[in-house]
């Protein structure tokens, strides 16, 4: 009988320290005050993971339609093994919501697999300004924690995938 335990399992582990990593994170301006705690939640996962201030470079971009952009020229230098995206597209504030949050959301996603390079998703769609508070590190967790999570994960998956 085939035992699934023999089988090589590749995932994310949460023991390991990233001390070599470099990583980079695209932050939007807009909504800067909900960003910068995404911003706080996704340094705070770094310290705790072992990687280096001087191995982060934060990249600012006007808004979230932006960010995409700046991803992609950042995952093409092959200079990071991960990007963090972070932004708030709030849609009480804006009648072009749908447009800013599908290009910020399309555009992340053919940047990493144009490059090959992990980036994660800590862009808020939400449809208030109270959402978005929650979720930046409030009530409902910290989506910039998260995304950071999230990166570290893929990070050490790819790095297994290809050993
Ligand atoms: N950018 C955001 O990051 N969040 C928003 O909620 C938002 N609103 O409300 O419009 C927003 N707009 C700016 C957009 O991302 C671009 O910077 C702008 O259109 C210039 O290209």
């Amino acid at each position: 009988m085939n035992n699934i335990n023999n089988i090589r399992k590749i995932e994310g582990r949460l023991n390991r320290n990233y001390p070599q990593t470099k990583v980079a994170i695209v932050a939007a301006r807009f909504n800067g005050a909900i960003v910068e705690n995404m911003l706080k939640g996704a340094l705070d996962i770094f310290a705790r993971s072992g990687i280096e201030l001087k191995n982060i470079d934060l990249i600012q971009v006007p808004g979230a339609f932006e960010i995409p952009l700046a991803a992609l020229q950042a995952a093409k230098t092959r200079k990071y093994q991960g990007i963090v995206t972070l932004g708030a597209v709030i849609r009480g504030a804006t009648a072009h919501f749908e447009y800013v949050a599908s290009g910020a959301t399309n555009g992340i996603m053919s940047a990493m697999q144009q490059t090959g390079v992990p980036i994660t998703f800590g862009v808020l769609t939400t449809e208030t300004l109270e959402q978005a508070i929650e979720r930046a590190g409030s009530t409902v967790g910290n989506k910039g924690a998260e995304a950071a999570m999230a990166l570290l994960e893929m990070i050490d998956v790819l790095e297994q995938i290809h050993e």
